[in-house]
């Protein structure tokens, strides 16, 4: 070999070690070097076949409501060291109001970290969402929070919330704001997570909030999906409409199979009257859902088959997946700007707040808030999405 030839040879050696082993000579006969955007006329394999009916688009970089996650640390919130005495979790929807965010959350500040149902007392919490509070928060970049004080605090025995008040989120409907919470009448893990919503309303973002009193979207008959307990209340205006959807699990644990169902209003105080369809997603906890296009599109997590995914509802009833991603935001609330105007207009979503938790001992647990930015709006510059 000359040493032109040694050369030629070694650098051919080194590009075939650095360079994909896939090469326009290597294309499987019917699939160009990218992948179609529509079915190839040619039998498919199973995945393949799915990968024309039942994503948005084949390329999750061509799905509008594909995205990844990015999170950052909140400014403004003291947790005492992480001690398990603060906790603040599932946040409602960010909205923003006169220039300035806003945000609900369950908010647990006891003595003592929990110690699960058998060792709880009147001040010792079973559960991170027992003996609660509805606090809130503003923000002027949705970076740093001053926590305002509290919105909903725990009623007196016998009423409704007396033992704790949790997961709330928020409606503004003609005028006034709304929050929708759980309200427990008994220690959460006594008999599982068993609990109705309960309602408060305020004139203004800042409160006073004055408690509703009954129950707002009542538990299923015995034998019913929802008979146990009505979790994560997310209310948004469609069709004209107060659509609130809801978790519930098929049993009275759990982990009996989370799903997540609709329940309709024309007044926030009800009657609400459940969607026959019920349940309309098979997964899900603490299920966020934002307008988009004519529909409504939610982050399924945490639970169930189909956990981990990103599904959309062209008439907010039947959902479908659209894209299958990770490290979906725990619990969030996004900051919807058309939350109750959408129109069959939704422009989709680019920030909220999750939360993120220690569940692995009782010793130090609690949440914290944390903010996600995604890339599922429609309308990267509209200044209304930021
Ligand atoms: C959360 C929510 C509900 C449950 C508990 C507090 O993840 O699903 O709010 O009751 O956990």
């Amino acid at each position: 070999m000359s040493n032109l030839n040694r050369f030629l040879f070694a650098t051919l050696v080194l590009v075939s070690v650095v360079t994909p082993s896939v090469s326009f000579a290597d294309e499987p006969s019917g699939f160009p070097w990218d992948i179609p955007q529509s079915k190839p006329d040619r039998p498919l394999s199973a995945a393949m076949e799915r990968l024309y009916t039942n994503y948005l688009t084949p390329r999750p970089e061509d799905n509008e409501l594909f995205s990844s996650f990015k999170y950052t640390r909140l400014e403004g919130f003291d947790y005492h060291d992480g001690d398990g005495t603060i906790s603040r979790r599932d946040p409602s929807k960010v909205l923003r109001i006169n220039d300035k965010y806003y945000v609900w959350y369950t908010k647990r500040d006891t003595d003592t970290p929990p110690q699960g149902a058998a060792k709880c007392t009147d001040t010792i919490p079973s559960t991170d969402w027992d003996l609660c509070e509805i606090w809130y928060a503003t923000s002027n970049d949705g970076f740093t929070w001053k926590e305002q004080g509290v919105a909903v605090p725990r009623p007196p025995k016998p009423q409704v919330g007396w033992r704790s008040v949790a997961t709330p989120d928020v409606l503004a409907w003609k005028g006034k704001y709304y929050l929708y919470y759980q309200g427990f009448m008994e220690a959460s893990g006594t008999k599982g997570d068993h609990c109705p919503v309960a309602m408060s309303y305020a004139d203004s973002p800042d409160g006073p909030w004055t408690v509703h009193g009954d129950v707002v979207v009542p538990n299923g008959a015995p034998g019913e999906w929802d008979q146990f307990s009505i979790h994560d209340p997310y209310p948004l205006i469609y069709n004209g409409k107060i659509y609130l959807y809801y978790k519930a699990a098929f049993g009275d644990r759990p982990e009996y199979l989370v799903a997540n169902g609709l329940a309709m209003a024309d007044d926030p105080a009800g009657p609400f009257v459940k969607h026959p369809l019920n349940p309309l997603l098979n997964s899900g906890h603490e299920t966020a859902y934002f307008p988009f296009k004519e529909g409504i599109a939610a982050f399924a997590t945490t639970n169930g088959n189909e956990s981990n995914t990103i599904q959309y509802a062209p008439d907010g009833i039947n959902f479908q997946i659209a894209a299958v991603t990770s490290l979906i935001p725990i619990a969030s609330g996004p900051h919807v700007p058309d939350a109750f105007d959408s129109n069959g207009n939704g422009r989709g979503i680019s920030w909220g707040l999750s939360h993120f938790t220690n569940p692995g001992t009782w010793a130090k647990s609690h949440s914290i808030l944390a903010r996600f930015d995604c890339d599922l709006s429609l309308d990267v510059d509209d200044p209304a999405m930021k």
